[in-house]
């Protein structure tokens, strides 16, 4: 259980926000980025997030190593804090998946999400026995497509946003789990590009790219390289620069990430952070992007999910780590502090959020989105999935609103 104090969310919105000062995120980072083995002593050497703070003075970090928790295999049905809803348009289909979506946007009355999308003739298999056409994972051999829907429960399913170019192109081998920006008239999305076999070699090695719009129904112009790239080999996300989440901040683009490390498992110097999240900058949103000197900046979860809160910016945790299921706030975006323990969140949540990009200071919150829901479950065993090669999507409903 928790026991840092748990204030319900609405309570919470009542205070009022502070004013702290943001590390300026061109600050010349000489420290480096955190470490992917967390030293078993906290640092003094550098400044630390509040969440890096607790996780040695409150956790304790043998916490932050462990691995996947076990809502992947708890029953959706579970649930609390969270309504969840079939949708129109999103039907199972054998070895196809959809999952990973991004925010949902609102553009003259239609509703729009881009999300992974994988159609094979076989099931992941694995690296070993992953072919040209025989995908290693879920999100192996994917493209990244787009739906519609007037009402956020019945949707069309308009095809490929992005295809995964040929080889040797970035991205080659697979494009995944996108989130969207508007900036300055213009559509962004970002996604992983995989450029081996995801989970060969022993990672889901992949860093963040970039294509770009005129019009959310494209043509979309891939970029072709990398925006926001691998950590040092000894840093919290030297191998994984995941599910990017970008909101407008401060005048910014505030690119959050999910970081991993290289697989150390920790070693006598120290843990393996698990699962992180941290924030890249820019003011193009083609970067360059400068990655926060205080990142990691929330210690759990597993996809990113944000939202403004007031003046700062709110984030719910899932899945790893010792701060999963939680709805986390940073005055700064930066520094986040646990507000409310919530149970079952949705995976991979993808919220309809509409000031994403208002940058007013007073982030209004969510009350739906969409998030990516396993295939049901075998009735002969109700601890079992029918078949986990294929994920689809589904809504959530839920009260972390403001009005
Ligand atoms: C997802 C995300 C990333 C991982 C894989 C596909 O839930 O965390 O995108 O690479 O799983």
């Amino acid at each position: 259980c928790l026991l840092a104090p748990v204030v319900s969310f609405q309570a919470f919105a009542q205070e009022a926000p502070t004013t702290i000062t943001v590390p300026v995120a061109e600050q010349e980072d000489s420290a480096g980025a955190f470490p992917g083995i967390m030293p078993l002593h906290k640092p003094t050497d550098r400044p630390l997030s509040s969440a890096m703070q607790r996780a040695y003075d409150f956790w304790g970090i043998e916490a932050l190593a462990s691995t996947h928790g076990d809502s992947q295999n708890d029953r959706i049905e579970l649930y609390s804090n969270f309504r969840y809803s079939r949708l129109q348009g999103f039907d199972y289909s054998h070895n196809t998946s959809r999952r990973d979506p991004t925010k949902v946007l609102k553009i003259d009355g239609t509703y729009f999400v881009w999300y992974t999308h994988r159609k094979t003739a076989a099931p992941p298999s694995g690296a070993a026995k992953a072919t040209d056409v025989i995908p290693s994972a879920d999100w192996d051999l994917a493209d990244i497509w787009y739906a519609t829907s007037q009402d956020g429960f019945t949707w069309q399913e308009q095809g490929v946003a992005v295809a995964r170019p040929p080889k040797p192109n970035y991205g080659w081998r697979s494009v995944t789990t996108p989130d969207v920006l508007v900036f300055e008239g213009k559509y962004y999305l970002y996604y992983q590009g995989f450029n081996d076999i995801p989970l060969s070699g022993g990672g889901d090695i992949a860093a963040v790219t970039v294509a770009e719009a005129d019009s959310p129904r494209g043509p979309w112009r891939q970029l072709g390289r990398v925006v926001v790239d691998f950590g040092r080999s000894d840093e919290w996300d030297a191998t994984a620069i995941h599910d990017p989440f970008p909101i407008v901040y401060k005048g910014k683009i505030y690119l959050y990430y999910k970081g991993q490390p290289a697989h150390a498992q920790g070693d006598s110097s120290g843990i393996e952070l698990v699962r992180a999240q941290g924030v890249a900058i820019a003011e193009n949103p083609l970067g360059p992007f400068t990655k926060h000197p205080l990142n990691p900046v929330i210690n759990s979860g597993h996809e990113t999910c944000l939202f403004p809160w007031k003046g700062g910016i709110a984030a719910i945790t899932s899945l790893d780590g010792p701060e999963k299921n939680t709805v986390q706030f940073a005055p700064d975006g930066v520094n986040f502090e646990i507000m409310s323990s919530i149970e079952m969140p949705p995976l991979a949540p993808g919220p309809f959020v509409p000031d994403a990009f208002a940058d007013n200071g007073d982030g209004r919150g969510i009350t739906w989105g969409l998030f990516h829901i396993p295939p049901p479950l075998d009735p002969n065993n109700p601890w079992k999935w029918t078949d986990d090669t294929h994920f689809t999507l589904a809504r959530f409903d839920c009260d972390l609103s403001r009005d």
